[in-house]
């Protein structure tokens, strides 16, 4: 029978972990009555993983093994997996049960509704993580936080770091992925042509048997990849222009104060007239800001957008003040600890650009 979804798993040393996750896999697929077929690209594992994985017999779908020779890594093993994909849907997961099989059904039942990208989500309502640490819970949340910035279409999904999701394939027609990161979510979420994301919620598990590939060398890599795929995807640029038409809002803010201040004579009122001056002159460059924002900054995602104009600009509000309170906090804080006062106010202005770019991109125009 023809399988009606594939499942592509990447393998490197997990003999242990095969015939348990081809048994829970089966069992569910079974129950299901969904016929399968299920892609293990192993990178010729020394511990035998790819003999293991032929000797299986699932009753419900059939193995395909693959054995990379000449090539290591797991974004590529994902891809060439989805590349070898006969059936229409694709669903990529681990191996070491750290993703359930239990969820496979209901992945494959949105790609059914239409959508072309599933996420299989820990952040998602329902979804979690067993014995996770504060830090390691903290880490992922500000890894995420980096995608939202650099990859903005990652505000599709609760959790553009899952390495379980299912696709349509279509959604990669004439889109190169990239073999060198290992989010390939990301990679997918950057460069497909996916406007439906949908999110199944789970609960990720504790490792079976063996341990993590993945070590410590990740979290460099990881930003180098969104620093890549942010360059690719023009959101670096993105960046440049909204720091640059920031920098032309100082003469609208100058000049705004110096029209109150002496030709509307606020100048009368002593240190409350500059106090106006200066509010008034901080609301045009706002103003003025948002209205560049909006014809070049993020003029490319206007039409994706489901925030009216007048929520935007109540956010670009919320990120402008923002940003001037947290420049008032580092000009502030950091001379009380001995800085030069100078370079205190430097800090602060970019920490209140950074704080203005990420509010900005991932709420005032953002996907979610
Ligand atoms: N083919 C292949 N699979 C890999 C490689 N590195 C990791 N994997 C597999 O990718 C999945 C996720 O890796 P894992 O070490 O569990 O990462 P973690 O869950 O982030 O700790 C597992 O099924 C691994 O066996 C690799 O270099 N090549
Ligand atoms: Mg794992």
């Amino acid at each position: 029978m023809e399988p009606e979804v594939s499942i592509v798993t990447p393998t490197y040393n997990e003999r242990e972990n095969v015939p348990i996750f081809v048994k829970e896999l089966d069992e569910v697929m079974c129950k299901h009555n969904i016929p399968y077929e299920l892609i293990i690209v192993d990178d010729n594992s020394p511990d035998g993983t790819a003999e293991v994985a032929r000797q299986q017999k699932p009753k419900c779908g059939k193995i395909k093994v693959i054995v990379r020779k000449n090539e290591r890594g797991l974004a590529s093993a994902v891809i060439r997996g989805i590349n070898e994909a006969s059936s229409k849907y694709v669903i990529v997961m681990d191996i070491d049960l750290q993703h359930p099989p239990s969820v496979v059904p209901k992945i494959l039942e949105k790609l059914k509704e239409g959508y072309g990208l599933v996420v299989a989500s820990r952040y998602a309502k329902g979804g979690g993580i067993e014995n996770w640490s504060k830090t390691r819970l903290l880490i992922s949340k500000g890894a995420t936080l980096l995608a939202r910035i650099f990859v903005p279409k990652s505000s599709l999904t609760t959790d553009p770091m899952s390495g379980f999701f299912g696709l349509r394939k279509d959604i990669l027609e004439g889109v190169e992925l990239s073999p060198r990161g290992y989010k390939i979510l990301l990679e997918i979420l950057a460069k497909a042509k996916v406007k439906k994301v949908a999110d199944v919620p789970y609960v990720f598990r504790n490792r079976y048997a063996g341990e993590s590939k993945l070590g410590g060398k990740v979290m460099l890599d990881y930003v180098l990849h969104l620093i890549k795929l942010a360059r690719e995807t023009g959101e670096l640029r993105r960046m440049f222009v909204f720091s640059l038409i920031g920098l032309t809002g100082i003469f609208i803010n100058e000049g705004t104060l110096y029209l109150a201040y002496e030709v509307l004579e606020l100048k009368s009122l002593g240190y409350l007239g500059l106090a106006i001056g200066g509010f008034l002159g901080f609301e045009a460059s706002v103003i003025y800001n948002f209205l560049l924002h909006e014809r070049i900054t993020f003029a490319d995602r206007i039409k994706e957008l489901k925030t009216s104009k007048l929520k935007r600009f109540v956010h670009y509000e919320i990120a402008s003040v923002s940003g001037l309170v947290a420049q008032l906090v580092f000009l502030l804080g950091l001379t009380a600890l001995g800085m030069n006062y100078l370079l205190a106010n430097f800090i602060g202005i970019l920490a209140g650009l950074a704080i203005r770019y990420t509010y900005s991109t991932t709420k005032a125009w953002g996907y979610s």
